[in-house]
C-alpha cells in the first residue's frame, strides 16, 4: 500500500512520525512490563493506531477534550501527558496519573481534557457530555470520541449519534475498526453498513485508511473544522490493523504463532468440550468447530494483509533513512529514562511477580 501523496511539508511528515514512533515506544515498553507480570489486570495496546491517534490529535487545540476507549494511552501520549505519571498509572503506583486507581483502562487527566472508560461505546457518550461543555464554556471547542467498530452495536453509541445531530453539538467521533471484537469477527454480529449507519444519523462520514497519517489527517481536519464551526458532527471510519490482536497475551493470536504448544495446552479441554454428553448434537458440534477454523483461517489473512498496514512504515516512506532512525532513537531514549524513573516504583511488583 502506497502512502497517499502528501498534503503537507517534510517538517510535518517529520513531526508527525516523531509523534507515532513516541506512541509505540511507549505502548512496546508497556507491554514488555505487562509480559513481566509487572502490570495488573489487561492489557490493550494501541500499536498499529498510531496514524488514526496523530492524525485526529494533530488537529485538537488548547479546550479540545478527547473521550477514549479501553485503548487509551496513545491519545494521552500524543496530547503531552507526562509519561512517567501515564507508566506509573499503568503498573497501578499510587505515584500515577490517577493515583494507581484507574489503571490503563481508566485515565482521566482534567488538564488535558481528557477521559478514558473501559465501557464499549461509553466514549461517544462522554464526548457529547464534553462537547455540551464545550458549547457554554469554550465557544469554538470540539470533542472527539475514540471507539473500535464493535462500539457501534452498543446502544449507547448510537444514542449519542442520535444526539449529537439533534444538538448539532461539536463532535468528532473516530472509529478504529480492526474487524474484530475481541474473538468475534465484527461483521458477524452487525447488520448493514457501519458508515451507512452513521449517514442514516445526519453524520457527515469520511473514511480512511487508517494506517497512512496524511490521509487520517487530511480526513480529520475536515470533520474537526467543520464541526468547530457549528456544521455539526461527523464520523471518521479508519481501518487499521492491530499486530498485537485484543489485548496483550490474546489467546487466538497465540494459537497461529504456536500451534503446537497451544493444541497441546488446549486440545484437552477441546476435545472434552466437543465429546461431552449430554449436549448438541453431532453437527452443531462440527459446525461450531468449523466456524472456530474459519476464524482462524480469517485472522491469518488479516495478519498477511497487516504487513503492509503498519502506521510507521508506511511514514517511514516520507523520510530519509537517517531522519526516521533519529526519530526513534530519541523516541526509544525518552522511554528508557521514563522506565528509570519507575523503576524505584516496580520494585514490590516484581517481588510479588517473582521476577528480578
Ligand atoms: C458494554 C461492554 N460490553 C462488553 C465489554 C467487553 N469488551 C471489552 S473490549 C470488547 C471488544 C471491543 O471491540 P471493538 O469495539 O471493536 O474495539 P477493539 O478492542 O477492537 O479496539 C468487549 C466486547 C465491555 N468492556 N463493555
Ligand atoms: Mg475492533
Amino acid at each position: 500500500m502506497r502512502p497517499s501523496r502528501p498534503s503537507s511539508g517534510r517538517g510535518e511528515h517529520v513531526a508527525a512520525y516523531d509523534a507515532m514512533t513516541r506512541i509505540r515506544a511507549f505502548e512496546l515498553a508497556q507491554t514488555d512490563l505487562w509480559a513481566q507480570g509487572l502490570v495488573p489486570g489487561e492489557l490493550h495496546s494501541s500499536i498499529g493506531e498510531e496514524a488514526v491517534v496523530v492524525g485526529v490529535t494533530d488537529c485538537l487545540g488548547d479546550g479540545d477534550a478527547m473521550a477514549l476507549d479501553h485503548r487509551s494511552t496513545g491519545p494521552l501520549v500524543a496530547r503531552g501527558a507526562d509519561l512517567t505519571s501515564l507508566l506509573l498509572e499503568v503498573v497501578g503506583s499510587e505515584r500515577g496519573l490517577c493515583g494507581g486507581s484507574g489503571g490503563h483502562m481508566h485515565l482521566f487527566a482534567p488538564d488535558l481534557l481528557a477521559a478514558s472508560d473501559g465501557i464499549v461505546g461509553s466514549s461517544g457518550a462522554m464526548a457529547c457530555g464534553f462537547a455540551v461543555a464545550a458549547r457554554r464554556l469554550r465557544p469554538g471547542s470540539i470533542a472527539v470520541a475514540f471507539f473500535g467498530e464493535g462500539a457501534v452495536n452498543q446502544g449507547v453509541l448510537l444514542e449519542a449519534w442520535n444526539l449529537a445531530v439533534a444538538w448539532r453539538l461539536p463532535v468528532v467521533f473516530v472509529c478504529k475498526d480492526n474487524g474484530w471484537s475481541i474473538t468475534t469477527r465484527t461483521r458477524d454480529v452487525t447488520g448493514g453498513r457501519l458508515v451507512r449507519r452513521a449517514r442514516a444519523f445526519g453524520l457527515r462520514t469520511r473514511s480512511v485508511a487508517g494506517w497512512d497519517v496524511v490521509a487520517v489527517r487530511s480526513a480529520a481536519e475536515d470533520l474537526v473544522t467543520r464541526a468547530r464551526g457549528g456544521g455539526g458532527p461527523g464520523l471518521l471510519h479508519a481501518r487499521v490493523h492491530r499486530p498485537g490482536g485484543h489485548f496483550a497475551g490474546d489467546p487466538l493470536l497465540r494459537v497461529l504463532q504456536r500451534p503446537r504448544s497451544q493444541v497441546r495446552e488446549l486440545g484437552p479441554g477441546v476435545w472434552e468440550a466437543v465429546t461431552a454428553q449430554p449436549g448438541p448434537g453431532l453437527l452443531t458440534r462440527a459446525g461450531a468447530g468449523a466456524g472456530l477454523a474459519a476464524r482462524f483461517v480469517c485472522l491469518a489473512g488479516d495478519r498477511a494483509r497487516g504487513r503492509r498496514r503498519d502506521p510507521l512504515a508506511v511514514a517511514r516512506r516520507r523520510l530519509d533513512r537517517d531522519t526516521a532512525d533519529a526519530a526513534d532513537a530519541r523516541a526509544a531514549a525518552e522511554v528508557a529514562a521514563v522506565l528509570g524513573r519507575v523503576d524505584e516504583d516496580l520494585r514490590l511488583h516484581r517481588v510479588v511477580a517473582g521476577v528480578r
